[in-house]
């Protein structure tokens, strides 16, 4: 370093090419991208040991010149046509697109009077951490149904970061944990796949944050917002609040009078919820025709008199069904009935 302004100076070569007129110097930096306008990055009389004094050619008198000569890089540059100082002109971006590599080529003409020194600058500029991952989306919308196996997954697209090295190098991780979901990344792909049963019912929605973080000192991070819908599937059965009924009714009791209403609840959404009534087959002819259940309401009915019971007692056995038009559901549950007399004894 030749001061505490100037940036990283490699190296300097000169030659000299012709005895008293015209040498070669060569000279390299290496200095970091995003540097300020009118940062200073040598003196180039010094650097390439070039005097800045006034020389004398027999009677005359010279003063010494410096001038940047055209090229693709020199926009970025000047000289000090007196001072000789190589500073930044216009801020460096490595990726804004415009720089053929991350190496800058120059070339410095040095004059004083007959003496020519032409200067070639090779100026490296150096990578900085100053973009963020970038995920193409910032919000992905994923719809799965609730009966996916543990295992499915879906891709993400990656991220991508400008910077090079390790600033550009990106590793992933859940902003948090999720007991649903991980995340698998292999070389460039990222996942995110199921590794607990999915219920509707429970939790319809889930929400993850991806985070991608950037190698550089210090990091940057980008992140997506994935929305994962549960879709529905008839997986639940009606449920009877309560799976067996106790009810007493009198052998008096008019026919079509309802005695008693049992309710089963199912959580599926739809027709996939949707209850319907019915007393089971699975029972003897007599209770059916004495005792009749509504579909819709779970309302029990008698529809035979009971005058002429020989029965005390009467399990009934009673089904809910939901409505699903593929695959249906049903559970049972008992309704134990106790036949009176109108005294409150039972008969038999
Ligand atoms: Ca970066
Ligand atoms: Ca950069
Ligand atoms: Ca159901
Ligand atoms: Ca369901």
């Amino acid at each position: 370093m030749r001061s505490t302004q100037i940036l990283h100076a490699v190296g300097a070569i000169c030659v000299l090419l012709c005895v008293i007129q015209v040498s070669l110097c060569a000279l390299v930096y290496k200095i970091p991208e995003e540097q300020h306008v009118g940062t200073l990055i040598d003196n180039i009389a010094s650097a390439a040991n070039f005097s800045s004094e006034p020389c004398k050619d027999g009677p005359n008198v010279y003063v010494p010149s410096f001038q940047l000569l055209v090229s693709d890089a020199a926009s970025y540059f000047s000289v000090g046509s007196s001072s000789s100082e190589l500073r930044i002109r216009r801020v460096i971006d490595r990726e804004n697109g415009c720089l053929s590599g991350s190496i800058l080529y120059l070339s410095i003409k040095a004059e004083c009077g007959p003496n020519v020194v032409f200067v070639d600058v090779q100026v490296e500029i150096e990578d900085i951490n100053d973009n963020a991952p970038y995920f193409p989306d910032s919000v992905m919308n994923v719809a799965l149904s609730e009966n996916s196996i543990i295992g499915t997954s879906f891709p993400v697209d990656p991220a991508v970061d400008a910077d090079s090295g390790q600033n550009g190098a990106i590793t992933y991780s859940l902003w948090s944990s999720s007991d649903y979901f991980h995340l698998s990344t292999t070389r460039d792909r990222l996942g995110v796949h199921l590794v607990a049963k999915l219920d509707y019912e429970a939790v319809p929605n889930h929400l993850l944050t991806i985070i991608a973080t950037d190698g550089g000192t210090p990091s940057l991070i980008g992140r997506i917002f994935i929305n994962i819908t549960v879709t529905d599937v008839n997986d639940e059965a009606p449920r009877f609040d309560q799976p067996v009924y106790k009810v007493h009714i009198n052998k008096d009791l008019p026919v079509g009078s309802i005695f008693y209403i049992v309710r089963a609840i199912d959580d599926d959404p739809g027709s996939g919820g949707q209850v319907s009534y019915n007393l089971s087959l699975a029972q003897p002819q007599y209770y059916r025709d004495t005792f009749a259940i509504d579909a819709n309401t779970g309302e029990l009915s008698l529809v035979k008199t009971l005058q002429n019971a020989t029965v005390s007692k009467v399990d009934l056995r009673i089904q809910a069904s939901d409505n699903d038009p593929f695959v249906r559901y049903s559970s049972t549950a008992v309704v134990m009935v106790t036949i009176e007399d109108p005294h409150g004894h039972v008969i038999g």
